[in-house]
């Protein structure tokens, strides 16, 4: 474990990016907004799925370029960047093989999003990461008894896709607290993720330990390699624990047209780094870019700000 966690270890700062067609309404569908979750407005504002999968029309992301992302990422000091290949709404970043519903096949932007991250964070040395959603909205099978079907004949093989094809560094687990996902499912994947690449580190979201918010495990013998505190910093750090806080950068984690309005400071951010990595954490700081595909420029001022401050005090 300890060879395999090194790199991760010393990384201590990495950028998280949710992603999506939720990027398209941003927290906004017919006149209703939303409060928390932007990326969660399919379920949220109850979107019937065909109307939902209209906002994939209209993902047209042309100002995406993946160097100036990942540029950004490594000026503020962050080692890995972890992006949602596919979030709660079942939508992917990649042409996969066993889905239309993916940026290739069902929307008018013609271009591998990940692959062309692989290729800026190959470039950059920076390890590039994925969020995959064990629970999936749009997908038929996902739920009630024909999971076992989804998770064999799809989830498995878009795993095995993401992989074999972007060799991730980290996979990182959500969505495992749905009632058809249990403890020996988790183990069983994070088993066959370790048999596909056996260097790859899993956040312990893949199974079933998590204790909600707090994100660390109910005790010994989950699943996963390390805790996922979310939007919070554990008071202590744990002996022999690997854990990452993961915090947003704005309240929503998918990209909401009323950012500005919960923009936190630079400053804050800078003080949650220096709490997380003083504790022995990891602290994964989330951005959600626009639907043309750029990070909102008042964060990119403030990923500037933490990566002087890193430059001017911080350790490496
Ligand atoms: C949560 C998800 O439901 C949120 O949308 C977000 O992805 C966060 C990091 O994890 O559980």
């Amino acid at each position: 474990t300890d060879a395999r966690m090194q790199w991760w270890r010393d990384a201590r700062f990495g950028m998280f990016i949710h992603w999506g067609i939720y990027a398209v309404p941003g927290g906004i569908h017919k006149g209703r907004s939303l409060s928390g979750g932007a990326e969660w407005i399919m379920a949220s504002l109850q979107i019937p799925k065909d109307e939902y999968e209209k906002f994939a029309d209209q993902f047209n992301p042309t100002d995406f370029d993946a160097d100036e992302w990942v540029r950004i990422a490594k000026d503020a000091g962050m080692k890995y960047i972890v992006i949602t290949s596919k979030h709660h709404d079942g939508f992917c970043l990649w042409d996969s093989d066993v889905t239309e519903y993916d940026v290739i096949d069902a929307t008018p932007y013609d271009r591998d999003i990940l692959q062309e991250l692989e290729d800026a964070c190959n470039e950059h040395g920076v390890k590039l990461c994925f969020y995959y959603s064990i629970m999936d909205w749009h997908h038929p099978d996902a739920s009630g008894d024909s999971f076992p079907k989804y998770r064999d004949e799809y989830m498995k093989p878009q795993l095995k896709e993401l992989v074999e094809r972007y060799d991730p560094a980290v996979l990182w687990f959500d969505g495992e607290w749905i009632k058809e996902w249990t403890e020996p499912q988790g183990k069983e994947l994070y088993n066959y993720i370790r048999s596909l690449k056996p260097d790859i580190i899993i956040n312990n979201r893949v199974g079933k330990g998590r204790q909600g918010m707090q994100g660390m495990n109910k005790g010994e013998g989950y699943a996963g390699d390390f805790g996922t505190p979310e939007q919070q910093i554990p008071a202590t750090g744990l002996e022999g624990v690997d854990w990452e806080s993961c915090l947003t950068m704005f309240h929503h984690w998918g990209y909401h047209k009323n950012y500005q309005k919960w923009l936190r400071s630079g400053d804050s951010f800078i003080r949650d780094l220096i709490d997380t990595t003083s504790k022995g954490g990891n602290c994964l700081l989330n951005v959600g870019p626009t639907p043309e595909g750029t990070f909102p420029p008042p964060c990119v001022q403030r990923l500037d700000q933490i990566g002087d401050w890193i430059e001017t005090y911080g350790e490496s």
